[in-house]
């Protein structure tokens, strides 16, 4: 059961800085953590928002490597694409810090030596991959061979890419060094390990016991983890990269990756409020949530856990871990290697003004329950249909009418009809049912209310058609355009999660702010009882309740989360804003664009598997005798004339001059070869295979070609041009 808290720490997956993030990571983790932290903040909530770059691990050096360059180089290219990235989407963290900073190196050494005084750890030594020649030891990532289960050259020492299997190192047929190429061989070495086995008893207390409120997919993973028996888990790693192994004798040791990141949310917390990070970490007031994806589960519900809770200290445990499935592209797994992605970066500056766009389709599409897919065709079936159709459509005919027969000033209403009361009432229970999702972390079907509040709306306005009655009946029109509005200010409140731009824009329009929370970013402050308000991208804080000075003046009304569905939000007599469009449709050749460029990477792809398999040699036939071998008169010819053989794909009927005479032979080659490329050219044929009637056509003879793996056949011909009738031997 979740309690009641007086502040909320929502931390999100910190991305590795080994490259640009992507719609996976999007829909996975950041749009969802946005929409949580933005609703709690429009309930006066206290809220913290902490992210940051994951700058350590095997995968940045290989990343270094690949780029020549060096790890840093890498982690600050990639932290800073990541930040803009966020940051252009709307995803405003309080702090998007690294893992690279001094505050980190130092909390996350002073968390190991705590752990390590405490005897907490356990030492092993064990047998690892080390390059002789490079003179250290081997992550798995760096070792490479066959892959036992399907043959595949380059495999990876914990993965192959071509079957999807997983690997030990030691599985690996022929391994070889990723530095040197050297062979690696086994040689010991000592690492500390924090003994999860002795943790299970409480952690299947905590999760098992008494989280069982969490999504089915984090517990059951929880579950299965427990339910199979913990092991220790190594905390470091023989590695240059990393924060160093903080006792004597741990030369060319750091942190294990995986130990160190989790601890960079508490960094963050630190670097940003130095004074007051504590009472985010160790008051049991406050509500922890990590948003992560499904691969993370067992580091944030299992081992992070154990180390806050081996730490001591009054560490908090996650009250909720919602974890999501993963998004496909176009039907196929996103892949960073590749470059099968829509990333973040790219979609920012190809498609400018639409940051909201790709917010929503990912909410719509949230992969919260089982793995979802993005196709191109349906993010713009959902922007043309859905949002400029309904959303769109309704909104500016709203304030459209509302400027042509009033002046822009919200009209009286009048009686209220059935019709009216109807739609009207319908926003409260969405509301209730938005609360409901949101709270319940269900993304997916709190976009769904509020959009349904936008059909209300429209449908509303297309069913007492204002733009008719205001020929017979103005006042009743007024009443139309009134009720329209206040819906209008419904939807600026309800968007304002999910859609934050475009609730903006809406609410310029309207002319109407919000109260958008307590927000962060400043660091520390004295006080705490200020809020932010919406109004123009300079944040500025206004007293709390909201009776701001700010917002008066320029004459706008202030509206909160609690007023969403009164039926009075914008008063008679009120000036709003010419219409401004709020989303634009979105035409077929910008998709057809993007599916271009994806069709010519998978287009790469085939080719290289293609080539792939033509390197796969058929094994050697049975032995023959020389004398078998001598029985063949094998010999060179030339291709007289050539055609198809009717109403066959596959056979050509070759005239050839074998010096010996002139004769036809039928062969399969037509897929290969079209009969003008045959005439003229050198072959090389078994010139007394016995004859063999085809189609009705006697072949005398044999013509030899290669055939690769992948089914392609060539003929053979000679280096020079020869005599025809040369014997072959
Ligand atoms: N960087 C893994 C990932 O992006 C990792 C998350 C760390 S969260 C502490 O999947
Ligand atoms: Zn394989």
């Amino acid at each position: 059961m979740e309690k009641k808290h007086s502040r909320t720490l929502v931390t999100c997956a910190l991305p590795y800085a080994n490259g640009p993030v992507h719609i996976g990571h999007l829909a996975g983790v950041y749009v969802p953590a946005d929409i949580y932290v933005r609703y709690l903040r429009l309930k006066g909530e206290d809220v913290l928002y902490v992210c940051g770059s994951d700058e350590h691990g095997v995968p940045i050096t290989i990343k270094a490597r690949q780029q020549g360059c060096t790890p840093q180089d890498v982690v600050d290219k990639y932290h800073r694409i990541i930040k803009d990235s966020f940051s252009g989407l709307g995803i405003n963290f309080d702090i998007y810090s690294r893992t690279s900073s001094d505050v980190h190196k130092e909390n996350a050494s002073e968390f190991f030596r705590k752990l390590y005084d405490g005897g907490k750890f356990i030492t092993k030594e064990s047998e690892q991959y080390y390059d002789p020649e490079a003179k250290t030891f081997l992550a798995d990532r760096y070792i490479v061979g066959t892959c036992p289960k399907c043959g595949a050259e380059g495999a990876y020492g914990d993965q192959c890419e071509k079957c999807g299997s997983t690997l030990s190192p030691e599985e690996l047929l022929n391994p070889k060094s990723k530095l040197s190429g050297a062979e690696p061989v086994k040689k010991k070495t000592t690492h500390w390990y924090l003994p999860l086995d002795k943790y299970e008893g409480w952690l299947s207390e905590w999760i098992l016991d008494s989280h069982k409120e969490w999504r089915s997919n984090v517990y059951g993973q929880c579950k299965s983890w427990i339910d199979g028996g913990l092991q220790p888990r190594a905390v470091s790693r023989d590695l240059d990269w990393g924060v160093p192994v903080p006792v004597e004798g741990a030369e060319g040791k750091v942190l294990y990756v995986w130990f160190d990141a989790p601890i960079g949310y508490i960094s963050n917390t630190k670097e940003l409020l130095p004074q007051s990070w504590e009472k985010w970490w160790k008051s049991e007031d406050t509500k922890l949530v990590h948003f992560i994806g499904k691969d993370n589960i067992v580091f944030h519900c299992i081992v992070f856990p154990s180390m806050l809770k081996a730490y001591g200290d009054g560490y908090i445990l996650p009250e909720n871990v919602p974890a999501n499935e993963f998004l496909n592209l176009e039907g196929d797994k996103i892949s960073t290697s590749r470059n099968w992605a829509v990333w973040a970066h790219e979609y920012l500056e190809q498609f400018p003004g639409k940051e909201d766009v790709l917010r929503y389709v990912l909410t719509a599409n949230a992969p919260e329950t089982k793995d979802n897919d993005f196709s191109w065709k349906d993010f713009q079936a959902r922007n043309n249909s859905e949002l400029v159709a309904i959303f769109g459509n309704f909104v500016n005919r709203a304030v459209v009418l509302t400027h042509k027969y009033f002046g822009g000033k919200v009209p009286a209403a009048g009686e209220l009809l059935d019709i009216d009361r109807a739609a009207l009432a319908e926003i409260p229970a969405l509301k209730a049912g938005m609360e409901k999702n949101l709270d319940g972390y269900h993304f997916r079907e709190a976009l769904k209310d509020a959009m349904s509040i936008a059909r209300v709306g429209n449908k509303y306005i297309s069913d007492t058609e204002p733009w008719k009655v205001a020929k017979t009946d103005m006042d009743r029109c007024a009443t139309i355009l009134n009720v329209s509005l206040q819906i209008c200010a419904s939807l600026a409140i309800a968007f304002e999660p999910f859609l934050p731009f475009s609730a903006g824009k809406l609410r310029d329009m309207l002319g109407v702010c919000i109260c958008a929370g307590y927000d962060h970013r400043a660091g520390e402050r004295e006080t705490v009882n200020t809020y932010t308000c919406s109004e123009g991208a300079a944040l500025h804080t206004v007293p709390a309740g909201h009776d701001s000075a700010c917002c008066q003046e320029d004459g706008r009304v202030c509206l909160k989360w609690e007023m969403l569905g009164n039926p009075d939000l914008l008063p008679e007599g009120h000036t709003i804003a010419e219409a401004a469009l709020l989303f634009a449709k979105i035409e077929d050749d910008a998709i057809q664009a993007q599916l271009d460029r994806l069709a010519a990477i998978r287009e790469e792809k085939e080719a290289a598997a293609a080539a792939e398999a033509a390197k796969v040699v058929t094994p050697q036939k049975d032995e023959v005798t020389f004398d078998d071998f001598m029985k063949m008169d094998i010999r060179t010819a030339t291709v007289l004339e050539a055609e198809r053989v009717p109403k066959t794909d596959k056979l050509l009927k070759l005239s050839i001059d074998t010096g010996i005479d002139r004769r036809t032979i039928v062969s399969g080659i037509a897929e290969f070869y079209a009969p003008e490329d045959m005439v003229g050219k050198q072959i090389c044929i078994l010139a007394n295979l016995a004859p063999r009637k085809i189609r009705g056509i006697e072949s005398c003879g044999m013509i030899l070609m290669a055939r690769q793996n992948d089914g392609k056949m060539r003929f053979i011909t000679p280096a020079e041009a020869l005599c025809n009738g040369a014997e072959i031997g």
